[in-house]
């Protein structure tokens, strides 16, 4: 099934000049990236993306990290682009992320873990609608994809 998600190079990502790789393993994959954005985030977004934790004691600094520099949001387009970009990110603490992962590759610390990956398809549709509008991602084909998909029924 194809599916689009979203993943967030977060402000740690930008710093250490990993963007270029991190949106690279994905386009190595072969999934298609349909939305690309700069992102300043402010608190009411920050707070917003990451309200299913409001309770939890760690809240306040992720919203400070997360709001701390730019990060760059994209919408990745592919079959199962949900679970297969969870499985490129990797375990949520970079300890226990396998090599391979890009938190197993790139990351230490569960609060400076690069990546943030919608984790289900409610919150993929939710993520995307809060981080791009409708008209900001884009349909269309790539000449590779006779070579990456599998062909149409
Ligand atoms: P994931 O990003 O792997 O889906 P979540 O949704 O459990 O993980 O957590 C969201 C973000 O909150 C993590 N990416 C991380 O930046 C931060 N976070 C989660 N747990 C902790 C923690 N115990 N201490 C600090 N930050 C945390």
């Amino acid at each position: 099934m194809i599916e689009r998600t979203l993943v967030l190079v977060k402000p740690d990502g930008v710093q250490r000049l990993l963007v270029g790789r991190i949106i690279g393993r994905f386009e190595e994959r072969g999934l298609k990236i349909v939305g690309l954005r700069l992102v300043a985030v402010d608190r009411g977004l920050a707070e917003t993306h990451y309200a299913v934790h409001r309770e939890k004691p760690f809240f306040p600094g992720l919203v400070a990290f997360i709001t701390s520099g730019p990060l760059v949001a994209m919408a990745l387009e592919g079959p199962n682009a949900i679970g297969v970009v969870r499985s490129m990110v990797g375990a949520t603490r970079p300890h226990e992320a396998a090599p391979g992962s890009i938190r197993g590759d790139l990351a230490l610390e569960t609060a400076q873990n690069l990546v943030h990956a919608s984790d289900g398809a409610e919150t993929a549709a939710a993520e995307l609608a809060l981080w791009f509008a409708p008209g900001d991602l884009v349909d269309y084909g790539r000449d590779v994809d006779r070579w990456v998909l599998a062909p149409a029924d």
